[in-house]
């Protein structure tokens, strides 16, 4: 019997995964763990209809005890001796006449008890009894057996997904492949992918979803949209998850032939009551609508001089009757009058200066979501002051598992840390503690009751791995955990994912955490520090390097960055007065630069590259030393996963360990533009004289070169020496030269660019000894925003590991142009053991 055991656990490692089932595999666990005793043989789902959470409770049950401990239960729906687990509603146990003492729950709680060898699971209604039952398949599938009895309740009413989906399958900042739920401009037919999806989404107990972009298409709103929406919703209802939309405010012009969409005219208004008693007539459980109104060209009540408070409430009272809530977006400004000449203008300032006075104006079924920070998702932010203004008006946080300004999945950024940043923070309103996740978004500090809560922006796609890679999956299932309960601790969280999703090995649930744990502070190294937001590429695509585009954009997300200084004065006394919007203590704590930390001071304060920070540095040398250390950090991840190969299953270890060598190549090209662009501006060395100075390359442009020519890339700090060689013609280009270095063994990095419209091949050569052969084709592998110019997206950097060189050897790249891609090189590394350069 054991040696059976043994096997199957031997042979269950090595089946590939692709990530499908995420952190429900239910992967059987190690013959050690496992207890042949007592293995639940009944499982008793207080409710038979099939659309019943609770009967899917059953179900899941079913499935989870089989893979995890490898025998089948029953499932039934009468209560009998022989029940091992028994799972349902507190009602339904008081009518079947079960004995159980379970304290009081609220709205989606439950209780779980696993003592005295039976298992009840006990929902305050069928969603609480779902996640009750997987949080008991949680602990088997982590080896847990230990008896419990507790019940647990929700820190806030409002779990919500927000899906950038547009209509004809393309999701706005989506990284993981094209829509689950759209397709060809109407809604997917197929739903599989859809219920998969509220599988994940019911086991981290969120129980809402916007299916569709806040860039909203009135399309949605056709007949036969409608009905698919109704298809979506039947998909996702056994699993607890209500299916809401966001809606377009010009609707009743674009899509209903109305003259207007002034949103307290008469027929504007009888426009939206019919198009809602319409959509509850598909579905009648419709979570509600989420609004983007007066925002980045998005129609809104502002164009007809109403205010944001009048437009909210015209689809609040549509919805009322059906117990339908509006989400209405914070994140209002107008990019068209924000001029980064005057010093006082701030986008920052406009939440706030929007919402302040609409406090208490709004419907009760009225919630606003805020941005966590006043800009937009950026590396890091203080919290939007406007959590602390909205005290009579629902409100919750909006946080971005999508990776848009962090590395769109291609990174690994464990985002927690990121969110607790704000969820921790004390607003300490009218100096009483005033905790962002404990005390505002609970509701308790102003006494909300029932609206408050989250919402995620996530683009899960049609990719096996939902997001595109399947460290980023760690993010999804942390929101929704903290989401539960704010105060968990994230590196625990991380803990419990990577055993679901990898297995129970030590070294890797280490090996993930080690990772992890610090990828947030790496990418922020080795992208923006102090505060200045992530120096990405703000006009275009959010992805690589480009400082450049951080000031004179029309997007208001500056740095004023010139040759002396750097640094938004955001203070009352001398700057956009941005400080001033939070509460007394907290806006003083900002107002002056000493008491400001030092990784908000660019956030702040404007300052010269001098000025020296708390820890002793001036800022310029923190910005060299900072991306130094962050592609440090980055360049060892690839070598920390190599200690997880054979104890997880050999696709998901190539598919990481491709991304995280990935990363580690993009983070050096970071660290070198970001330091080569403010080491020029500023004119200020780096004490440690690396800025400029790379020992181990050689310049493609230096090399000899055939059918290559060389040019300068635009911007200018896009490439190593200011330059690259593009091939001149269609056919096969070299760079070749001399190794001028040591006998030894060395890898060598060549870094390139890999543009979107073309793939590419290169071939490496010490002598005329092949060393590798590899394509430009991350477009089709990597899922970030790609572009066709040569710049801080494109570039890339791949590595040879553990290659014998010889003095006087020549390194060869050869390079095979493919439609616009010109095979551009930019240098070749020997870089001895350990050096990262
Ligand atoms: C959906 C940022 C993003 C946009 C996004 C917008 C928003 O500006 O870049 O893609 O639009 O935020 O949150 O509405």
């Amino acid at each position: 019997m054991r040696g059976l055991w043994f096997l199957t656990a031997l042979s269950g490692l090595a089946v590939a995964e692709d990530g499908l089932n995420a952190w429900l595999r239910y992967a059987q666990l190690p013959p050690n763990l496992t207890r042949h005793d007592g293995i639940p043989s009944t499982i008793v789902a207080l409710n038979a209809t099939e659309t019943s959470p609770v009967y899917t409770a059953g179900q899941e049950l079913q499935k989870g005890i089989s893979g995890i401990l490898g025998q089948t239960p029953n499932v039934t729906h009468e209560v009998s001796d022989a029940a091992s687990v028994v799972v349902g509603t507190v009602a339904a146990f008081n009518s079947s006449g079960i004995a159980t003492e379970v304290p009081a729950l609220e709205e989606d709680g439950f209780w779980l008890s696993t003592k005295d060898d039976k298992v009840e699971i006990v929902g305050q209604n069928e969603r609480g009894a779902l996640y009750g039952a997987f949080e008991y398949l949680s602990m088997l599938a982590q080896g847990n057996f230990t008896e419990v009895a507790y019940a647990t309740n929700p820190s806030a009413a409002i779990r919500w997904i927000n899906q950038w989906d547009n209509m004809d399958g393309s999701i706005e900042r989506g990284y993981g492949g094209s829509s689950i739920f759209f397709a060809r401009n109407g809604i997917s037919s197929n739903v599989t992918r859809i219920s998969e999806y509220a599988r994940l989404l019911a086991s981290i107990r969120v129980n809402g979803i916007i299916v569709n972009n806040v860039n909203a298409n009135a399309a949605l709103l056709s007949d036969t949209n409608m009905a698919g929406l109704a298809k979506i919703a039947d998909a996702m209802r056994p699993w607890g998850v209500r299916v809401g939309i966001s809606l377009n405010f010009a609707s009743p012009q674009s899509a209903g032939g109305l003259n207007t969409f002034d949103p307290l005219d008469s027929k504007v208004i009888s426009w939206w009551n019919g198009i809602t008693d319409k959509l509850y007539t598909h579905v009648p459980d419709l979570a509600g609508f989420l609004v983007k109104a007066n925002s980045e060209g998005q129609p809104g009540p502002i164009t007809y001089g109403r205010t944001l408070a009048e437009g909210a409430n015209l689809f609040a009272r549509a919805a009322k009757p059906h117990g339908g809530i509006v989400m209405f977006r914070a994140f209002v400004y107008d990019n068209q009058h924000l001029n980064e000449r005057n010093w006082k203008d701030d986008r920052a300032n406009a939440a706030v200066d929007y919402f302040r006075d609409l406090d208490g104006k709004f419907d009760d079924n009225v919630v606003v979501q805020v941005k966590y920070g006043p800009i937009d998702f950026q590396v890091r932010e203080p919290a939007s002051p406007l959590f602390a203004h909205l005290q009579k008006t629902a409100s919750a946080i909006e946080l971005q598992i999508t990776q848009e300004y962090l590395g769109q999945q291609c990174h690994l950024v464990y985002l927690p840390p990121l969110w607790k940043t704000i969820l921790d923070f004390d607003l300490k309103v009218d100096g009483q503690k005033s905790v962002i996740g404990e005390d505002v978004l609970s509701g308790r500090r102003f006494n909300k009751t029932g609206l408050t809560g989250y919402a995620g922006v996530v683009n899960v796609g049609q990719h096996p791995t939902w997001l595109g890679s399947h460290l980023s999956m760690s993010n999804l299932y942390a929101y929704g955990r903290l989401a539960w309960d704010p105060n968990l601790d994230s590196a625990a969280i991380l803990d419990d994912w990577t055993r679901l999703t990898f297995g129970l090995s030590e070294t890797v649930v280490n090996t993930v955490a080690s990772m992890s744990l610090v990828s947030w502070e790496a990418y922020e190294n080795y992208t923006g520090n102090l505060g200045v937001q992530t120096l990405t590429d703000i006009t275009g695509p959010h992805y690589g390097p480009n400082p450049q585009s951080m000031d004179n954009n029309a997007w208001g997300q500056w740095t004023r960055a010139d040759a002396y200084g750097i640094g938004m004065d955001r203070t009352v006394k001398n700057g956009t007065g941005f400080a001033g919007q939070y509460p007394e203590e907290v806006a003083a704590q900002f107002e002056d630069i000493e008491t400001t930390p030092d990784d908000l001071l660019l956030w702040f304060h404007h300052v010269p590259y001098t000025h020296v920070l708390k820890n002793g540095k001036t800022v310029i040398q923190h910005f060299y030393d900072a991306h130094y250390a962050g592609a440090e950090t980055a360049a060892t991840f690839p070598k920390q996963w190599e200690a997880v190969k054979g104890l997880i299953d050999d696709q998901r270890y190539d598919e990481v360990l491709f991304r995280l060598t990935y990363q580690a190549g993009h983070a050096i090209v970071w660290r070198d533009s970001i330091n080569t662009f403010y080491n020029s501006l500023s004119k200020i060395a780096d004490e440690q004289k690396r800025v400029g100075n790379h020992t181990w390359r050689i310049e493609a442009e230096s090399m000899t070169l055939r059918n290559y020519r060389s040019a300068t890339v635009n911007p200018f700090e896009m490439a190593s020496n200011l330059h690259v060689v593009q091939a001149s013609g269609g056919s096969t280009a070299s760079v070749s030269a001399p190794l001028n270095f040591t006998s030894g063994t060395y890898d060598i990095a060549v870094a390139y660019y890999d543009l979107a419209g073309g793939s590419a091949s290169y071939e490496l050569f010490v002598n005329d000894k092949s060393i590798g052969k590899w394509v430009g084709d991350n477009e089709s592998k990597l899922g970030y925003t790609t572009t066709n110019g040569v710049n801080g997206h494109s570039a890339t950097r791949i590595t040879f590991k553990r290659i014998e060189v010889k003095e006087g050897d020549t390194v060869r790249v050869e390079g095979k142009p493919s439609g616009s891609e010109s095979a551009p090189l930019d240098y070749v590394a020997v870089l001895p053991p350990g050096v990262v350069d």
